[in-house]
């Protein structure tokens, strides 16, 4: 794959992205050859493109991790991407619908790190040991593909539809929690449309964290100390409409809300 041909597919979902437009996935028609490798050099160009506009990185995400997201998408494997500062909405806010395409929301739990994680061999022991605290999060993801329909390659070189984030302010440290068999509800205008254990993230949301880890170690990167990590959405996304107040709850952490206009 050559450079020229990898620039022209981050421009293809970059631009999307810009102008809220939905776009065919690229294995469609476009390049349907596209490997997960390929994907990652694409999300690569995508993310220095981001960078090079001046957005900076907030916190990696992984994705795919439960087997709702596995079952809903019709993708297998988890994968990861970036959250970005410029999709960080502050608890408690309100999001537009007309500044995305066709939003839907999940529910998350985050970790942040007290020291750097370097692959391969990381274990999700490793990461509890490593792990500062756990904080409830909303993951707002937003396909720029028609209908969210996508391989994962496609969603990969999409930046895993990252489009927002919002970060619970409950921190708790992970020592007394049972991350497992924690209770996680979703909760649109009081009714509880999606629920389910921590445990629905790879056996324990841990696990993601050094999955994760072990994913950036074969590009030599690490998951670095201090920043907010999407762990991965526990249960199916659910679609979001205008008057929405949209709450996570995570049992022992605490809740998270915004709403959208
Ligand atoms: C891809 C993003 C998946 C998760 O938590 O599983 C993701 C998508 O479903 O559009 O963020
Ligand atoms: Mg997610």
């Amino acid at each position: 794959m050559d450079t020229h041909l990898i620039k022209e597919l981050a421009n293809y979902t970059h631009s999307a992205e810009k102008e809220k437009r939905e776009i065919t996935k690229i294995t469609a028609e476009l390049y349907p050859e596209l490997s997960i490798e390929e994907s990652y050099l694409v999300q690569e160009e995508l993310v220095r493109q981001k960078l090079e506009e001046g957005k900076t990185i907030v916190g990696p995400k992984m994705g795919i991790t439960s087997e709702a997201k596995m079952k809903q998408m019709n993708v297998d494997d988890p994968i990861y991407g970036y959250v970005f500062d410029y999709m960080v909405v502050n608890e408690g806010d309100s999001i537009s619908i007309s500044d995305y395409i066709h939003p839907k929301v999940e529910p998350e739990i985050g970790f942040v790190l007290s020291r750097d994680l370097e692959g391969p061999n990381v274990t999700a022991l490793d990461v509890l040991a490593a792990t500062e605290y756990v904080f409830p999060a909303i993951e707002i993801i937003d396909s720029r593909y028609e209908n969210f329909n996508f391989t994962l390659p496609d969603v990969i070189a999409d930046n895993t539809s990252a489009a927002g984030a919002v970060f619970g302010t409950t921190l708790k440290r992970p020592d007394n929690l049972e991350l497992d068999v924690v209770g996680v509800t979703l909760s649109i205008n009081g009714e509880i449309k999606a629920l389910g254990a921590g445990a629905a993230v790879l056996g324990h949301p841990a696990n993601s964290v050094a999955r994760l880890a072990n994913m950036l170690a074969k590009k030599g990167e690490k998951v670095k100390a201090g920043e907010p990590i999407l762990t991965g959405g526990l249960t199916a996304a659910v679609m979001l409409s205008p008057g929405d107040f949209v709450n996570v709850k995570v049992g022992g952490i605490g809740d998270v809300s915004f709403f959208v206009k």
